[in-house]
């Protein structure tokens, strides 16, 4: 064994034992290659489907039927562009620039969450956003705020406080649309039931079928399964539909008393690949005003540059 050997070996252990003892890596330490590389895959994926997911619910942003709904989804879409830039800024700990990220994305080389490329076609979809997608994004970002790398954790810490603010205020314009009239209520059946199956996707594919989540749990960074949290949330949305009073679309759906949990029915998994690989309603719609709005916002970034190297010369 040479010195150099021994003193990677050494590395490698230390790192191994920090992660077992459920302590945090940091940016400076010494990280194996391959557990960099998949956090930024995870972390750039993660801030990309924020600032992709801001698209859906935008769309209602001028059509808000009242004040007070239009103040809460542009204070959940600025949230959103918030969560964006902790994560890109926790990505950058690792030694990649958001600028090369955001490049990828709009390349279509870096994927976001399929459940962004489904379109909103009513309010009701606005409410069932924030019930199911961000109940679901609740599930899957609450275990990661102990994720073993520091900067991640720690960003989804306040992010899980603000997910949860926006799962409220979508159950409560539910809540609002079911006391209403009979078309309302129709209107949030027919939400459910486009959304239902897509935010089961949401955490992935079935673990038999999840290439990472191995190695991802094994370093810290996943802590459950995709099939875990997707029956988590499973067990936990169907109690809030009854109370809702709206029906789930899975005729499968029955509860397990001898696992004390719900049984539920197959999702569609060629439509999640489709819908990953770009072929789903709405990815180039999405992708295309992603790279308009930063083409739009070109002008910005040289403006802010110029500032700094003028006070960067004024400082000399
Ligand atoms: N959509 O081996 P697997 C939000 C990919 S933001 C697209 O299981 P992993 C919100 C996966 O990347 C919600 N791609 O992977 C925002 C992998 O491909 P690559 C975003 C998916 O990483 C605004 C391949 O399939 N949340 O909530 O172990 C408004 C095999 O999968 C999807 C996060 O990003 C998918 N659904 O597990 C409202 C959370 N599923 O990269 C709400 C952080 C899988 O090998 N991310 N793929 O080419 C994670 O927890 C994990 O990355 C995942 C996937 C559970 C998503």
């Amino acid at each position: 064994m040479t010195a150099t050997d021994s003193g990677e070996r050494a590395l490698e252990d230390r790192f191994e034992a920090v992660v077992g003892a459920d302590q945090r890596v940091e940016p400076r330490d010494w990280m194996p290659e391959a557990y960099r590389a998949t956090l930024v895959r995870q972390i750039a994926q993660h801030a990309h489907s924020e600032i992709i997911g801001m698209q859906p619910e935008g769309n209602w942003l001028t059509r808000a039927p009242s004040l007070r709904r239009k103040a809460i989804l542009l204070a959940k879409a600025q949230d959103e562009a918030g969560h964006g830039l902790y994560l890109y800024a926790a990505a950058e700990t690792l030694g990649v620039d958001r600028a090369e990220l955001t490049e990828k994305l709009i390349d279509g080389r870096q994927k976001y969450s399929s459940i962004f490329n489904y379109p909103t076609l009513t309010f009701a979809d606005v409410g069932v956003i924030g019930w199911l997608v961000d109940g679901a994004a609740i599930c899957n970002q609450v275990p990661l705020c102990r994720c073993s790398y520091g900067p991640y954790a720690r960003a989804m810490v306040r992010i899980c406080k603000e997910e949860s603010f926006h799962q409220r205020q979508g159950y409560e314009l539910l809540m609002t649309l079911m006391r209403g009239t009979e078309a309302q209520r129709a209107m949030v059946q027919d939400a459910v039931d486009r959304w239902w199956w897509p935010s089961l996707m949401m955490f992935g594919p079935p673990d038999g079928d999840s290439p990472n989540t191995e190695r991802s749990m094994a370093w810290r960074i996943k802590r459950h399964t995709n099939d875990e949290l997707r029956q988590r949330f499973v067990d936990m949305t169907v109690p809030q539909a009854q109370h809702l009073g709206v029906t789930l679309p899975d005729p499968a759906l029955a509860w397990n008393e001898e696992r004390g949990g719900w049984d539920f029915g197959e999702p569609d998994w060629s439509e999640l690949k489709q819908v990953i690989k770009g072929n789903g309603p709405c990815n180039a719609e999405r992708v295309e005003r992603r790279r308009a709005a930063h083409e739009d916002g070109a002008w910005v970034r040289e403006a802010a540059l110029a500032h700094a190297e003028k006070k960067r010369r004024s400082a000399q």
